[in-house]
């Protein structure tokens, strides 16, 4: 007897088609010129790279059941020209799995990219919630999406929208969803309303375009009636509606929220996000080019300065307002969801500072799965009676059911929370947990009485003994709701000419892309409620009459704060494109580059061809740069082509910094830049490129724009 069992008559076994390493490999380095910017650290050093966790195991290819497969490029046939048998379990398993590989994208906010880091707290929150991720000294884990609202999953990052800044704190309390925007303020003051208001700015249902965008007819033509909506149009027709990074953003909880300290103490906040290198725009023509030349543009700048070394920083602060009966702030209904609190009047806490610090390994099981909910909360932190809040703690869970398949959501590793989950909640579709025990319910003996309930010096969800004052039950809002002008006549009288400009040319472009008269006309009337000017401005564009306001002008004390031109911030991050060719003395390319660095920016050489010029890798060929990609450029070589030429050009009508050597000064007279404008300099390397990083705090030559 031997081990071996042969059929007798069956054929040899045919040869694989062709020979596979099969010795296991890494996966290919990226190529220089296509690669991000090299990894750093904050402090200049090169990073080491942490090897990222897989879920793969093992070396061989294996069926879904960890059966290891011989062959996966050809299906099981009868003969090489047959027909193909059902019985292939592989190719079954494969197509199967392929065919349901995508899920329902988001309603809304479809588009994101995000983060992992931490968030650590100053305790300065201490007097006023007893939120334990809160306390002085404590780091507790996060994941940060960011998102644009109306587009679908594939559309470009760099439209005008609104952009979804939304926190999972993973706390020793629980999960805790901070689930906000970069504007203060919403478009409607009724959960009730949104519906209509994402009908009306999605694409128009007949020829489902235009795509990601609020410049149509249906849009207008629901703001301009239902106008508790011109407060948030307002923000986004701003450079708010056009961050330059999501680095660059401020974010905001929009609603008030009650926190309750560890007495029981009670007060009303706002919760804002104020990034450490500050809030700042693209113009639109800059919007609008990178939506063409990389329409993942948000998604490349996070994803490479956290892989740089330039971890994207914000404090997180707090308005806090008495609790007070009426729910009011110097007159300004903290219930009301379109209204924001001027700084001026409250001002900004800090309580703690998050860092992101690490790129998610998988795009679709961390920043697709992740799932937020306002209800989401931790003991200290509450929410409040402001009607779109109410409504939304309902939508969110709802929305993921469709979504993730099913109510097992929070199981997913990416929604799994760092504190113990002992819920009683079973079965359901994807169930991946094995509960043991037999008795899921309370109270029960069986199972020893557990899981206990938490005192209430413990548990989340406090419930404030507020008084629900006597009413009938009726479909109205407060009368207070009913001003919807004043702040957005405040918002635009605060902000500086340069700001205000481009305000009215959104309008302008916007209303310009509306074919229905009527629609114009109405948001114009609107527009004369807000500013005589602005709407005087936006009417010559669309070649209409300024029509008279309805509304007698709110007398509004403007709030600088609100301003994002006029100061100078920290440089970290923002790129710099260095023009050079292999004529280039590369100790002066190696000298600009590392003086980039050492400022805590990010340098991109740019230059005919890619590889490398002698030590230093090529990042962008004279084919792939564009302006846009760039905070400011210096020319160390006089590159005469056509895109180089028209980098300089856009980069100059931008207001972007720029710099060149003597060698490089003919690329800006190709580009017809005079030496003498405002941001340009001409120098030595050294000169040149410390003159860029210092202008480039301002974030852009303001002056320049402002001449033109
Ligand atoms: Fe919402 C997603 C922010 C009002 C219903 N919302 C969503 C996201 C953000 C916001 C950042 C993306 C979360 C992520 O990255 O996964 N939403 C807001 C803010 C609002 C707001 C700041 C007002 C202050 N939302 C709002 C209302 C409703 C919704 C009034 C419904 C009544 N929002 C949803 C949703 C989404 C969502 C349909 C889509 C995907 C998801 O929830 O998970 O349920």
């Amino acid at each position: 007897m031997t081990d071996d069992i042969s059929v007798p008559g069956a054929p040899a076994s045919r040869p694989a088609p062709f020979d596979e390493p099969t010795t296991p490999e890494g996966p290919l380095p990226p190529k220089a010129d296509q690669s991000g910017p090299e990894p750093r650290t904050p402090t200049g050093a090169r990073s080491a790279d942490t090897p990222p966790a897989v879920a793969q195991q093992g070396e061989y290819l294996t069926s879904a059941q960890g059966a290891r497969l011989r062959q996966t490029d050809r299906s099981l046939k009868a003969g090489p020209r047959g027909p193909v048998l059902l019985q292939d379990h592989h190719l079954r398993e494969k197509i199967t799995h392929f065919d349901h590989e995508r899920i329902p994208e988001r309603a809304v906010h479809a588009r994101g990219a995000a983060a992992h880091g931490t968030f650590t707290a100053n305790g300065a929150a201490e007097s006023v919630t007893c939120a334990g991720f809160l306390r002085a000294g404590v780091t507790t884990p996060v994941f940060v999406r960011f998102s644009t609202v109306l587009g679908s999953r594939g559309s470009a990052d760099t439209v005008r929208d609104t952009r979804g800044f939304a926190t999972k704190f993973y706390t020793e309390e629980g999960v805790y969803d901070l689930v906000g925007n970069n504007i203060p303020v919403f478009f409607i003051q009724d959960a009730i309303k949104f519906p209509d208001v994402v009908h009306a700015a999605k694409p128009h249902p007949d020829r489902e375009i235009p795509q990601a965008q609020s410049a149509h007819d249906t849009f207008w033509d629901f703001v301009s009636l239902h106008t508790e909506a011109q407060a948030h149009t307002i923000w986004n027709m701003s450079d708010r509606g056009i961050p330059r990074s999501f680095r660059m953003m401020q974010g905001f909880g929009v609603h008030t929220f009650r926190l309750i300290n560890a007495q029981g103490e009670t007060v009303l906040v706002k919760f804002h996000w104020r990034p450490k290198i500050g809030t700042h725009g693209q113009l639109w023509e800059e919007a609008q080019l990178s939506a063409g030349k990389d329409p993942d543009y948000h998604r490349r700048d996070l994803a490479d300065a956290i892989e740089s070394g330039a971890y994207p920083q914000w404090d997180l602060a707090l308005q806090v307002m008495p609790d007070s009966p009426d729910e009011t702030f110097a007159g300004i209904d903290l219930l009301d969801p379109t209204k924001f609190v001027p700084e001026e009047l409250a001002p900004l806490h800090v309580v703690g500072t998050m860092t992101l610090d690490r790129n998610p390994v998988n795009y679709f099981a961390e920043t697709e799965q992740v799932a937020f909910h306002p209800g989401h909360l931790v003991p200290g932190i509450d929410v409040t009676n402001d009607p779109l809040l109410q409504g939304r703690l309902f939508s969110y869970i709802d929305t993921q059911i469709t979504r993730l398949g099913g109510p097992n959501f929070a199981q997913l590793p990416i929604n799994r929370p760092h504190a113990d989950v002992n819920d009683m909640l079973r079965d359901g579709m994807h169930q991946s947990a094995v509960h043991g025990g037999v008795a899921p319910y309370h109270p029960n003996s069986l199972d020893g009485g557990c899981p206990f309930q938490a005192g209430a010096d413990v548990g989340a969800f406090i419930d404030v003994p507020a008084v629900v004052a006597e009413s009938v039950k009726e479909r109205t809002q407060s009368a207070s709701f009913e001003d919807h002008f004043s702040q957005v006549r405040l918002f635009y009288r605060s902000l500086t000419p340069i700001e205000q400009q481009h305000i009215s040319a959104a309008y302008a472009f916007e209303l310009g892309k509306c074919y229905e008269e009527a629609v114009k006309r109405r948001q114009l009337v609107a527009l004369a409620n807000v500013d005589a000017g602005l709407c005087a401005t936006v009417a010559a564009s669309l070649g209409l009459d300024a029509p008279a306001p309805t509304l007698e002008p709110a007398d509004v004390e403007p709030s600088p704060a609100l301003r994002m031109v006029g100061e100078t911030w920290p440089i970290d991050g923002r790129t710099v494109g260095i023009v050079a060719d292999d004529a280039t003395d590369v100790s002066e390319l190696a000298t600009v580059r590392d003086a980039v660095h050492a400022a805590g920016a990010v340098p991109l050489v740019i230059a005919p061809h890619g590889g490398m010029l002698g030590e230093v890798p090529v990042q962008r060929t004279t084919h792939t740069a564009a302006s846009i990609e760039f905070d400011a450029v210096v020319a160390l070589a006089d590159d005469p082509s056509a895109e180089t030429t028209r980098v300089f050009e856009e980069a100059f009508r931008h207001g972007k910094a720029l710099g060149a050597t003597s060698a490089g000064a003919g690329v800006l007279d190709r580009a017809h830049i005079t030496r003498d404008a405002p941001g340009v300099v001409v120098a030595d390397a050294d000169a040149a490129v410390d003159a860029l990083l210092r202008l480039l705090g301002a974030h852009r030559v303001w002056e320049r724009l402002l001449a033109g």
